[in-house]
């Protein structure tokens, strides 16, 4: 039986049919495949009510639902992007919590590896684009998910703001052109800010607070250098970014190696002058917590949890926040507090992005800081499916 097109596993309940899957997402040829409420679109059945922000591609939509997004910035974004690329997957971003502002980072995960042994993309992933209103994107693979993998991570911007409760189906995936040249893949051009301690100084950072920072070479993650920090005594050294961001709702995401399960290391967000700033510290052997800095005095909101870093493996961590509500990220699993967001209180609305070494302990060689990067970050966050390959 052809797909009952039901999009979102909430829903799959109200399905009476047998659906055709591909991942979450139900295909189809045309509207009358899909369940009551849902538009067949770009191959793919959605949810009518959620049709908004921008142009559908220019597929066949039969009972079409005008969407009332915005301008999609001229051309057609259904028209075959370059005919030297044979294959494409629409990318629809859903959002919960509308996205502002035009520079969203969205993840779109792919099994590159399915693609790779089936001969339809190249295992370096330098045909692997994505297009948006018929205009070529940066995209970077993931700092930990890179190409050919079950689950290749590729981050790119949105094309413009998401609101509430809408689903964006202005971008594809292109995939299989064997001589495709080097892709567009700036980090700078996905992200707020990317540091891979790549470039010789420090000079993107303000040291608030004389520290030993330096760039080393003897542990990294990603390229030939990560930011060090060498045993020293209890005292705060701040790091933040030069020049500053003054952003709110963001996360700051970094790898971490530590020479000892003990050390005390934190991210800071909606720094202010004088050392004021929301962060997560790494409490010795106790996990992640979360705290506030006003005036220099820290203030310890909730204790750590999680767990330690395992050392001296490199281990992303993650700390966001929308509104008051921040939460921490270790690795792909782990989420503090597990329950949502934990409200932080309104003493800081926007700020910078830092560093606060506090405490690292003799022996072990120190803390490595690698692949550090700032991205919009809302609660939640939108989630991307891939339509059917055409
Ligand atoms: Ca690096």
């Amino acid at each position: 039986m052809r797909a009952s097109a039901l999009l979102l596993l909430p829903l799959l309940s109200a399905c009476t049919c047998e659906p055709f899957t591909d991942g979450l997402v139900f295909t189809c040829h045309d509207t009358a495949d899909c369940a009551p409420g849902f538009l067949c679109q770009q191959g793919v059945c959605l949810e009518a009510t959620r049709l908004d922000g921008g142009d559908d591609g220019g597929a066949p939509d039969a009972g079409a639902h005008e969407d009332g997004g915005e301008p999609d910035g001229g051309g057609d974004a259904g028209a075959w992007w370059d005919e030297a690329w044979a294959h494409r997957q629409s990318v629809l971003i859903f959002t919960t919590s509308a996205a502002t502002g035009p520079d969203y980072a969205v993840r779109v995960e792919v099994d590159h590896a399915a693609l790779v042994d089936a001969g339809l993309a190249r295992a370096d992933g330098h045909d692997l684009r994505v297009v948006c209103g018929g205009e070529e994107r940066d995209r970077v693979v993931d700092t930990g998910h890179g190409w050919n993998l079950a689950s290749t991570r590729v981050w790119f911007r949105a094309p413009r703001a998401l609101p509430a409760n809408s689903v964006n189906r202005e971008c594809f995936l292109y995939y299989g052109a064997s001589d495709a040249p080097a892709p567009p893949a700036t980090p700078s051009q996905v992200f707020l800010l990317f540091d891979g301690f790549e470039s010789g100084d420090l000079s993107g950072w303000n040291q608030e607070q004389p520290g030993l920072w330096q760039l080393d070479s003897s542990q990294t993650h990603g390229g030939s250098a990560a930011l060090h920090y060498p045993p020293e005594a209890a005292g705060r050294r701040e790091l933040s970014a030069l020049p500053a961001l003054h952003v709110a709702d963001v996360l700051v995401e970094a790898w971490f190696s530590f020479g000892l399960v003990s050390q005390d290391m934190a991210l800071r967000l909606r720094v202010t002058p004088g050392s004021n700033s929301y962060e997560t510290s790494h409490q010795t052997t106790g996990g992640w917590n979360l705290a506030k800095v006003v005036d220099t005095t820290w203030q310890q909101l909730l204790p750590p949890s999680g767990s330690a870093l395992v050392t001296p493996e490199w281990t992303r961590v993650g700390f966001a926040l929308h509104g008051t509500r921040a939460s921490v990220f270790i690795g792909d699993e782990v989420r503090i507090p597990a329950s949502g967001g934990f409200d932080l209180g309104a003493d800081f609305d926007a700020g910078n992005v830092g560093i606060n070494k506090y405490l690292v302990r003799a022996d072990g060689g120190g803390v490595w800081i690698d692949d550090l990067l700032v991205r919009p970050w809302v609660d939640p966050e939108p989630t991307v499916q891939l339509g059917p390959r055409e």
